[in-house]
C-alpha cells in the first residue's frame, strides 16, 4: 500500500540520497512531503518527474504523514520527532538522538528487522554509519562463529560531515595545488594530504563519541551486552565511503576460506578478497553502491580464534539513507 512519506532535511546530503533510494527502489509513495529549515523552504526538488516545493519544518507539518525520515541532525530530531510520532507517523531517525533509548529499536534490516515491532514511541533509529558498515561484515561471521570482541580502526570519508566536509577537502586540495590559503573550519586541522584521528567530540575516557557509538550500538543491535569493542575513528581525505580495519574475536575457531564463502549467502555484503591477484575493496569500489565489500580476511596473529579483515561501504547510502529506506520497507 502506498504511503505518505516525509523527509526532514530533504535538501541535505543524506536527505538527497534518501530521495534517490526511494526512487531507485520504486518505494510506493502516495504523497511526498519535503521539509527543511526556513532557509531552504521554497526550494523546488524534482522527484519522479514532479516538482515538489520544500516546506518549512514546523511541529504542525506532519499531518497525514505515515513515515517520516529524519536526516537533519540530533537537535532537530529531539525537537520534532516526537511531534511527528504524535501526529501518527512512524519516525525513522538518522541521528544519534534516540539510538540508545530502550524504547527505540536500532535496526540494520539485514540483521534485526524483527525489532521494528518494538517501536513503542513511534520512533526507530538508524545506526551510526561506521557501525552499520562494520556489522555488515561481522554479522555473517557472528552467526557462524559467535562474536566475542571487536578491535577496529576506521578510515572515514569527509562526506560523513555532510556537504561542508566535501567542500573543505576540495578547497584545501585546490589551495595547495594553486598556492592559495588552506581554510580549516569543519575539521580541527588540515584534512587534505593528512589524516585526523578524531571523529566527533572527545569524551571523559579519551575516546570520541563516534568510537563509543561502535561499542554501544553494536551491543544493542547484536543483542550482545557483553561484547568487547575498542575503536579508533580516523578521518581520511576520501570523498565518499568509509573503510574499517577490524580484528574480530570469536567463540569458535574461524576458518579463512569458510569466512570468505559465508558472504555468498547474505544480502547487502559481498566478499572481494583474493590476495593472489591483489584483489581487495577500496572506498571507490563502493561509492554510490548499495552493497558493502569485505576483503583482506586472514587469521589474526595476536588473538586466538580471531580474524583480521577490511570492510568498505558507502556511508551516505548503506550507512544512512539506504538503511533508513530499507527500514521503511519493513514497515
Ligand atoms: C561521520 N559517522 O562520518 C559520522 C557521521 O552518528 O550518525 C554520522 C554520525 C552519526 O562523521
Amino acid at each position: 500500500e502506498a504511503k505518505h512519506i516525509a523527509i526532514v532535511g530533504a535538501t541535505g546530503a543524506v536527505g538527497e540520497e534518501m530521495l534517490a533510494c526511494l526512487d531507485q527502489r520504486d518505494f510506493p509513495i502516495s504523497e511526498l512531503t519535503l521539509l527543511a529549515s526556513a532557509r531552504s523552504a521554497g526550494k523546488k526538488i524534482t522527484f519522479q518527474g514532479k516538482e515538489i516545493v520544500v516546506k518549512e519544518l514546523t511541529h504542525e507539518a506532519f499531518e497525514g504523514v505515515e513515515i517520516a525520515l529524519f536526516a537533519a541532525g540530533g537537535g532537530i530530531s529531539e525537537t520534532f520527532a516526537p511531534s511527528a510520532a504524535k501526529a501518527g507517523a512512524i519516525v525513522i531517525d538518522n541521528s544519534s538522538a534516540f539510538r540508545m533509548d530502550d524504547e527505540v529499536p536500532l535496526i540494520v534490516p539485514e540483521i534485526n528487522p524483527e525489532a521494528a515491532k518494538d517501536a513503542v514511541k513511534g520512533i526507530i533509529a538508524n545506526p551510526n554509519c561506521t557501525t552499520i558498515i562494520s556489522l555488515m561484515a561481522l554479522y555473517p561471521l557472528h552467526k557462524k562463529y559467535g562474536l566475542k570482541s571487536i578491535i577496529a580502526s576506521s578510515y572515514q570519508a569527509v562526506s560523513g560531515s555532510g556537504a561542508a566536509g566535501i567542500a573543505e577537502l576540495k578547497q584545501q586540495c585546490e589551495a595547495l595545488a594553486n598556492g592559495g590559503e588552506v581554510v580549516s573550519e569543519v575539521y580541527p586541522t588540515q584534512i587534505a594530504f593528512n589524516v585526523i584521528p578524531q571523529v566527533d567530540v572527545f569524551q571523559p575516557d579519551n575516546y570520541t563519541k563516534e568510537e563509543l557509538k561502535m561499542l554501544n550500538e553494536a551491543r544493542k543491535i547484536l543483542k550482545l551486552p557483553e561484547l568487547k569493542v575498542t575503536c579508533t575513528c580516523v578521518r581520511v581525505p576520501v570523498y565518499r565511503s568509509h573503510s574499517v580495519s577490524i580484528t574480530a574475536g570469536f567463540e569458535k575457531t574461524p576458518n579463512v576460506a569458510e569466512a570468505r564463502a559465508v558472504y555468498a549467502d547474505y544480502p547487502g555484503v559481498d566478499a572481494k578478497d583474493d590476495p593472489s591477484q591483489n584483489i581487495f575493496p577500496t572506498p571507490l569500489d563502493t561509492t554510490l553502491k548499495d552493497n558493502c565489500l569485505v576483503g583482506r580476511i586472514r587469521e589474526d596473529k595476536v588473538l586466538d580464534d580471531a580474524l583480521a579483515l577490511w570492510v568498505v561501504g558507502d556511508q551516505v547510502r548503506k550507512g544512512a539513507a539506504l538503511n533508513a529506506v530499507q527500514i521503511a520497507e519493513i514497515l
